[in-house]
């Protein structure tokens, strides 16, 4: 058999010089033909090369100070942006750090891929000690929705759609893709290469529901004296946000957004049924959960919260495996949420009969009601501040820029704003999700700032804060448009716990007195604010808003003002022994 380049050499000629490819470049050329633009990551052995390259053709690399945070922003901009938001991780204990998020991407239904260098397979197989040896592939499985592992550089392509299809399709969630040190460094015809990339065309397809799950629903809701319809998270994310509107206003049934589907129809809308929560989960007869769980968020859809009326649930959802999870549906609808929406907005037709008056009008009594027993708190300019009369003034900094992100963490903080900050557009509001957790603050204002272009607004527990606090370096570094305000009282709930031993440890809910956040992110360049009225937290916001420059809050808060656990001190366990 002959050789062609052996040939061309004895026939004197000089041989083309081969274009070659490597590992690094391939990665990085599935991803920009997937349209992926921005890389959330901690470089180090061995991906630091990996994000020089990137950053060199053309990608967008945030460095981060914790892989925490990188995934965090990797999760929201997920979300956000509804393409699988990249975190790039080291092995072992990088990966284990990015893990966290990854498993929140995959609770929240946040399309991510965490992307870990790992070390040589053989060595970690034999587990014979190599540099930050871990069976990462092994212990991502159980915390995401698909685990893969790319060995040779002609997968990489094929890996990558794998990864990207995983992450968006369906239920969206996290996805982790393990890159040996070795995959990057392998080389190999650059033609060959281009050849071996894919890009995945239609990655998160359409799901028509089925004509007779749209006529049941409709039946349902049509034998409805009292309707409501919940808006979930999932709703926001699927930017149908015309259609969601035109089902609401057609069917004339009363609302409830569930937190960061907050804004979908703007919260002062004739329809909210938000300020009366409590009386429209207990009197409704016929509940429409769009794109979102009967999780514990809803009291799995029993118990005292949803009253003595009989309910029948209809449930749009793209994963059929939610219908009956905690309680029966009536009426499954399974589909994507835009198909679903459009198809019962054409199957209601011209004469669609909005609910009896006797309910929209016992549920806008309660609202108003309800709003005007709590507007003069919100106007209360105590020092210090209480809740109420700081979230009252961010309120109205709020309603004044309606193009804000608000980032919100911590218990009380969080549990007040939700209620008492009105969002007026879709996917404006971003807190901690499904599970609650604390640290998701600086990594989704980094991304929310970086994805939207729009000023970002983090409305934190001193506590919640704490979690992600070094992040401010990485805001100052980009200089972003964030504006941090930390609700500074003192504590993990309320700042004034003792400790029962009457050690001089102070209790374990408790951190020091009159700390000044506004000189750490002085400490970086930005600009650090300290408030003490609702006035002063007002004008120091609307400054910072409008310089757009990097800036912190510190608001001080009554120490005494907070409740255990913000409004679900209700789960925690109790001991039969007393408390001292
Ligand atoms: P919330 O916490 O706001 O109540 P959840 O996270 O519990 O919301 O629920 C979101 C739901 O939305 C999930 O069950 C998910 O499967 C669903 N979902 C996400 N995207 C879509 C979509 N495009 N179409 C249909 N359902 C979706
Ligand atoms: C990852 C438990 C829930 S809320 C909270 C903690 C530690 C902090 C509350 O204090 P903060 O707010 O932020 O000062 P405030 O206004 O009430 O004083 N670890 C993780 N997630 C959670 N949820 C916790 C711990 C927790
Ligand atoms: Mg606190």
């Amino acid at each position: 058999m002959s050789d062609p380049a052996l040939d061309t050499l004895a026939s004197g000629e000089a041989a083309e010089p081969q274009e070659l490819t490597d590992g690094f470049h391939l990665v990085i050329d599935a991803l920009k033909l997937n349209d992926i633009e921005t890389i959330y990551n901690v470089p180090g052995i061995p991906i630091t090369d990996l994000g020089r390259y990137m950053q060199a053709e053309g990608l967008r690399v945030l460095s981060f100070r914790h892989e925490q945070h990188a995934g965090y922003a990797a999760a929201i901009a997920g979300f956000l942006t509804q393409k699988p938001g990249i975190c790039l991780t080291v092995s072992a204990p990088g990966f284990l750090n990015g893990l966290t998020s990854l498993a929140h991407a995959t609770t929240n239904c946040y399309p991510m891929i965490l992307i870990s260098g790992s070390s040589e397979r053989e060595i970690v197989d034999l587990q014979q000690g190599d540099y930050e040896e871990m069976d990462q592939l092994a212990i991502a499985k159980p915390l995401c929705k698909a685990a893969y592992r790319i060995l040779h550089a002609e997968d990489i392509g094929i890996g990558i759609a794998r990864a990207i299809r995983a992450a968006v399709s369906g239920r969206p969630g996290g996805v982790y893709l393990d890159l040996p040190a070795k995959l990057l460094g392998q080389v190999m015809d650059a033609e060959a290469g281009r050849k071996s990339l894919v890009k995945v065309i239609d990655a998160a397809p359409a799901q028509i529901p089925a004509p007779e799950a749209v006529k049941r629903a409709l039946e349902v809701l049509k034998g409805a004296k009292k309707p409501l319809i919940i808006l979930g998270k999932g709703a926001a994310y699927a930017q149908v946000d015309d259609d969601i509107r035109a089902l609401v206003e057609k069917s004339g049934i009363p609302y409830l957004p569930m937190s960061m589907a907050k804004g979908l129809l703007p919260d002062d809308h004739p329809q909210s049924a938000g300020p009366a929560r409590s009386l429209v989960l207990k009197e409704s007869d016929v509940v429409m959960l769009i794109g979102a769980r009967l999780n514990w968020l809803l009291s799995h859809g029993k118990g005292k919260q949803w009253g003595t009326e009989p309910k029948k649930f209809v449930q749009i959802d793209i994963d059929p495996r939610e219908m009956d999870s905690n309680v029966e549906i009536a009426a499954p609808l399974v589909g994507d949420i835009g198909s679903c929406v459009s198809a019962l907005v054409k199957g209601m037709g011209d004469n669609w009969t909005a609910p009896p008056a006797e309910w929209t009008s016992a549920v806008k009594e309660k609202k108003d009601g309800n709003i005007a027993k709590m507007a003069p708190r919100l106007r209360n300019n105590n020092v210090p501040m209480d809740f109420h009369g700081a979230l009252g003034a961010l309120k109205d900094v709020i309603a004044e820029n309606q193009d804000v992100i608000l980032v919100n963490e911590g218990a009380n903080t969080l549990d007040f704003a939700r209620s008492i900050i009105d969002m007026y557009k879709p996917r404006k509001r971003l807190d901690v999700g499904t599970w609650g957790v604390m640290g998701i603050g600086m990594g989704q204002a980094v991304a929310a700032a970086v994805e939207t272009g729009c000023p970002v607004l983090a409305v934190e527990g001193d506590s919640a804060f704490g979690f992600s606090g070094m992040e401010i370096e990485t805001i100052c570094r980009y200089n972003l448009p964030v504006c941090v305000v930390v609700f500074n009282n003192g504590g993990i709930y309320r700042g004034t716990d003792v400790n029962p031993s009457g050690s001089s440890d102070v209790a374990t809910t408790v951190f020091v007195k009159d700390s000044r956040y506004d000189k750490m992110m002085e400490a970086f360049g930005g600009v650090g604010y300290y408030a003490t009225s609702p006035d002063e937290l007002s004008r120091a916001v609307k400054e910072a808003l409008a310089s757009g420059k990097p800036s912190l809050v510190n608001a001080v808060i009554d120490e005494k003002a907070g409740t255990e656990s913000g409004r679900i001190g209700n789960l925690n366990p109790q001991s039969v022994v007393s408390k001292k």
